[in-house]
């Protein structure tokens, strides 16, 4: 990279799979994210990077979904972002400032959490580079709808407020809810924002949250997809901060991901992985596998021009 993002970022002997490509033949920038502030329960997203990026090397770049193989395109890893470590206000401007310049530079940046905070800054970026009609499609256990938690705006419990402070409702998806405060729950119910719960997912389907979903990116611009890995049950992502019961399936998510997934779409950050918390490792295989899969995915749909 060049430029002042470039004083933000700092490489790493260790890329996203133990290899990266060349810049003029990819648009997918990895980029680490290792914010670790204000974890309410339990602590360790800055280990999440590293351990996702060595999680990908154990994993197929081909996908028989989308049938692709990731390897003939592979992506470029910048490193890791740098954090100011006494502020997390300062930290998410820093992290707006490099999602800022990956955007303006034509690059689709797909960001290693850290905690879900990064993604404030993150979207703030794609909002300024790709105007109004751009719309955050956030998977999520939680609604993160408070207006401050621990004495902070900027927790991750909060972030969808702080979208909230530069979005319209209408530009906000949030899929797979299922806790939330009675606060919350009247917050969301009072700005009328789009959500699906995982309940419904199970109860209607795949097809059912697709087409809903398609529904919805159909009145968007760009899309911006957030995946925090407590989306998914936590028999399945068991290292995350804040497990909650009664989430989605790999493969639901992966369906579903399937069914929407086009060429509006232009970042991807995968966040909340704790790998102090994670057995086996399976959490970080399962972030790498959505990385993996996003890539698949979007090449596809770029490379076809089918929407
Ligand atoms: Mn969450």
């Amino acid at each position: 990279m060049s430029n002042s993002a470039e004083l933000f970022i700092t490489r790493l002997p260790h890329v996203f799979g133990g290899i990266s490509g060349r810049r003029d033949r990819t648009p997918f920038s990895v980029v680490g994210v290792p914010l670790d502030m204000t974890s309410s329960f339990r602590p360790g997203y800055r280990q999440a990077p590293l351990s996702v990026r060595i999680a990908a090397q154990n994993l197929e770049y081909y996908s028989m979904r989308f049938d692709v193989d990731v390897e003939d395109f592979l992506y470029v890893d910048e490193g890791d972002v740098v954090l100011p470590q006494d502020s997390v206000l300062k930290a998410v401007e820093v992290v707006k400032t490099v999602a800022e310049y990956l955007f303006s530079s034509g690059r689709v940046p797909v960001f290693i959490g850290g905690e879900h905070t990064l993604t404030a800054g993150a979207t703030r970026a794609a909002a300024d580079v790709f105007g109004r009609s751009m719309c955050v499609l956030v998977f999520d256990a939680h609604a993160d709808l408070r207006a401050e938690y621990s004495g902070t705006k900027y927790s991750h419990a909060c972030v969808i407020s702080r979208l909230l402070d530069f979005l319209s409702r209408d530009n906000i998806y949030l899929v797979g809810t299922r806790a939330m405060s009675k606060y919350e729950y009247e917050k969301l119910k009072n700005t009328g924002m789009r959500y699906l719960t995982s309940r419904s997912i199970k109860k209607f389907g795949i097809k059912h949250a697709a087409s809903s979903l398609l529904d919805y990116i159909n009145t968007c611009g760009k899309i911006y997809l957030s995946v925090d890995v407590d989306v998914f049950d936590p028999a399945y992502a068991p290292g995350v901060a804040t497990p909650e019961p009664d989430g989605v399936t790999p493969t639901e998510f992966f369906e579903i991901l399937y069914e929407i997934i086009n060429n509006k779409f232009v970042a991807l950050d995968v966040v909340e992985v704790t790998p102090p918390y994670d057995l086996s490792a399976i959490t970080s295989m399962l972030a790498a596998k959505v990385i993996i899969e996003f890539m698949a995915g979007l090449y596809t749909h770029a490379a076809t021009n089918r929407i």
